[in-house]
């Protein structure tokens, strides 16, 4: 039975008079799984409520952040305090040096590291200071991996530009992304191909270490290890996107999961705990380029913002004082939901595959392994769009794309992972 959204849908409508599709982010608008996006007023743990009286068990945990549920009450405090002191100073603040050292705690290979407030700015910097370190101006991604909007990422990108299936975005010159090089993941002869056709060109390789933005997508045996390999090789810098792996499929990211030292990190969505907030970091060497030390500019006004200081510090310090708990419990919750609703649909000769790693996960309605953004798109697409409008009917919220990675949090409880069962069972029919 459909849940009525008549609020919502009266607010889809005024907002699409304010903001381009309604919304103030592109995957909001549920283009690719239909139906008009419920409004929200609240969350609280791992439930979200919406204008028309609706609740939601939430699987998508705001694209990451909620890691430790929502409105997770040190956090909140922490912020509500904050507040009462001025909400940002433009000037320095003992709570930066806080949370630069938790986040230090986690990721050791984070020598230095500077704030920014989204992980497209953290991604933007880290390529710019790649660029600048090595003075070279090529870079390589992977076709599916998202790291932010910026003009030289927007190729054969995940996430929303995959959602609406545009090659790359409008606006951007060719000659903007001519230095951007889209190759195939876990694929490491490609990667060696590039650097042999251009070489001491080449300034640095990015990658989301697990893609989450083509759906879950993890590394092949042996491909980290090989990305570290050729760009020592080549004097290329290795930066590793965690903007969503980071404190999420460890306290260390995927850099910690695979043992893998990058040059560079960036960082984002849980490391401000739900508010505006992201990092790149690493040897301290390439970041003693940046100004007011070095050559290569990068700034903002926000920047290392006190309120998202604090929430960022009330999540570190309550994942890292729990984590011999905390990760375990999320693998077990992950794994009960993920593999449970892959059995009922086994049950109803549904194929799906499942992948997860950790809390982030994704169900590929194909029966092949997705390896890559080429399998990932092979997947039937339109019966996702079918499966997250009955899910969302039954109370379950999925991230409202099948090139989008799931998420749960530790307010999950075995109740909700029955309910999310409950949920499959109607919505696979
Ligand atoms: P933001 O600028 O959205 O904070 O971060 C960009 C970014 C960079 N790197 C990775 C690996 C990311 O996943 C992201 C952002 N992720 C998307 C969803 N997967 C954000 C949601 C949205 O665009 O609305």
């Amino acid at each position: 039975m459909p849940l009525q959204h008549s609020r919502s849908r009266l607010l889809q409508q005024k907002a699409e008079a304010v903001f381009p599709g309604g919304v103030n982010s592109p995957v909001r608008a549920f283009r690719s799984v239909g139906g008009d996006p419920p409004f929200l007023t609240h969350a609280e743990g791992a439930w979200l409520y919406d204008e028309d009286g609706n609740r939601y068990l939430d699987l998508f945990g705001s694209w990451g952040p909620m890691i430790l549920g929502h409105a997770f009450p040190p956090a909140v405090e922490a912020i509500r305090d904050a507040a009462g002191r001025s909400a940002s100073f433009g000037a320095s603040t003992a709570a930066e040096t806080r949370l630069a050292t938790l986040v230090q705690q986690c990721f050791p290979s984070v020598e230095k590291l500077r704030f920014v407030s989204s992980g497209t700015e953290a991604c933007m910097s880290a390529i710019r200071l790649a660029r600048g370190f090595t003075g070279r101006d090529f870079i390589i991604k992977f076709e599916g991996c998202y790291h932010g909007h910026s003009d030289a990422m927007l190729v054969k990108a995940g996430s929303g530009v995959a959602t609406l299936g545009i090659p790359g975005s409008a606006g951007v010159p060719a000659e903007t992304v001519m230095h951007t090089l889209a190759l195939p993941f876990n694929n490491l002869d490609a990667v060696r191909g590039a650097f042999a056709a251009r070489p001491d060109q080449i300034a640095c390789v990015i990658l989301e270490p697990i893609i989450g933005n083509a759906g879950t997508i993890p590394p092949a045996h042996g491909y980290l290890e090989g990305l570290r390999k050729i760009t020592e090789q080549h004097g290329a810098l290795l930066i590793i996107d965690e903007v969503m792996t980071g404190f999420r499929v460890t306290l260390g990211g995927a850099q910690r999961l695979y043992n893998i030292q990058p040059d560079l990190t960036t960082l984002g969505k849980i490391i401000g705990g739900g508010l505006p907030c992201g990092a790149f970091g690493g040897r301290a060497d390439v970041m003693n380029c940046l100004a007011p030390l070095g050559p290569v500019y990068q700034a903002g006004t926000l920047s290392g913002n006190p309120l998202a200081m604090a929430a960022g510090i009330a999540t570190l310090e309550h994942l890292i004082a729990n984590e011999q708990t905390i990760y375990p419990q999320l693998d077990r919750t992950t794994q009960a939901i993920a593999q449970g609703v892959a059995s009922i649909a086994r049950e109803k000769e549904i194929t799906l595959t499942t992948n997860q790693v950790g809390s982030m996960f994704t169900w590929f309605f194909t029966d092949k392994p997705v390896t890559d953004f080429a399998s990932a798109s092979a997947s039937d697409t339109v019966r996702f769009g079918q499966f997250h409008r009955a899910m969302l009917d039954a109370g379950v919220w999925l991230p409202p794309s099948q090139f989008e990675a799931a998420f749960v949090s530790t307010a999950h409880s075995q109740q909700d992972v029955d309910f999310v069962l409950e949920a499959a069972r109607k919505a696979l029919g």
